[in-house]
């Protein structure tokens, strides 16, 4: 026994056998590398029966959904924000409040995915075939000069590619994420706008790459400041008043559409997450971006 252990080959022949059994290499490794502390990339729509994906499901979200998965198209991440109640709105107290922000009211809003990041210009570019030269600071700046109808046909031609039903936010959605699944907080995820955006004073008069600021609570990046974001809602100054307490969906007409956010140009009263925008649907501007938003069933 110790002439073959001597035997310069021996280690070699062992390590082999340790790594083939190791849990997620070699034998059996497509179906076994699951690994509860590691977010993987994985599409509830693209693999619906997989028992990756059901095993997935068992051990981050014991409800069924995954918490996370990445268009096979455009390589967008979208997060799962757990529904919730919360009180839209904020205090009259607040520096900069304009009065279209009151009065606060619980809403409810489901579950849904959000974008993990503004659609930036490269997701634009797989989409659309006529890319506006105005584009060119790279793919991973987020996309601004989009108009919310321009969005709109951005939304049709993915949808259209990939068979799914993503959309805009509502207002409350957006809202409800920002805060961290509608916690009071003045920017999204901090109180210090400096941590989590790119604003006035620290942007250099211009937008940045996605995700290079803190996250929010929710692991969602740069909802305040870098570029406005695009709501799906038509704007009602005084909505709050009679909105629905389920899935406010906006006024059923109107001349402007919502948007939120602030952006890189903003100061400390625009960047507030309760902070509401409005203009036609037609405009556009240097700083008017958006994210996606993906049902959940
Ligand atoms: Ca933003
Ligand atoms: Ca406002």
């Amino acid at each position: 026994m110790m002439q073959y252990m001597l035997q310069p080959c021996f280690p070699i022949l062992v390590l082999t056998l340790l790594f083939l059994l190791l849990p997620g290499y070699g034998i059996g490794a497509e179906k076994n590398q699951i690994d509860a502390g590691e977010l993987r990339y994985l599409d509830p729509y693209d693999f619906p029966n997989d028992p990756l994906t059901t095993e997935w499901k068992k051990i981050v979200a014991p409800e069924g959904r995954l918490m996370f998965f990445k268009d096979k198209f455009t390589g967008m991440e979208f997060l799962l924000v757990k529904g919730g109640c919360f009180q839209m709105g904020s205090p009259s107290g607040e520096d900069g409040r304009n009065r279209d922000e009151g009065p606060i009211h619980e809403v409810c809003v489901d579950d849904f995915y959000m974008g993990k990041y503004e659609v930036t210009q490269g997701e634009w570019r797989k989409v659309m075939l006529n890319t506006p030269s105005r584009f060119k600071e790279g793919g991973r700046y987020p996309l601004k000069n989009v108009s919310w109808n321009d969005v709109q046909e951005y939304i049709r031609a993915l949808n259209e590619l990939t068979g799914r039903n993503y959309r805009l936010p509502t207002e409350a959605e957006w809202e409800y994420a920002a805060r961290s699944g509608g916690k009071r907080e003045k920017y999204a995820g901090s109180n210090s706008m400096d941590d989590v955006a790119w604003h006035l004073d620290n942007s250099g008069w211009t937008i940045h790459r996605v995700g290079t600021k803190k996250p929010n609570g929710l692991g969602l990046y740069d909802m305040s400041g870098n570029v406005y974001e695009w709501c799906q809602d038509w704007y009602g100054w005084d909505y709050y008043s009679s909105s629905p307490r389920q899935n406010p969906t906006g006024p059923a007409s109107g001349k402007d559409r919502v948007y939120r956010g602030g952006a890189w140009h903003g100061n400390s009263w625009d960047l507030r997450a309760a902070n509401r925008f409005s203009i036609s649907p037609g405009s556009t501007g240097y700083a008017y971006g958006f994210r996606l938003v993906s049902p959940v069933h």
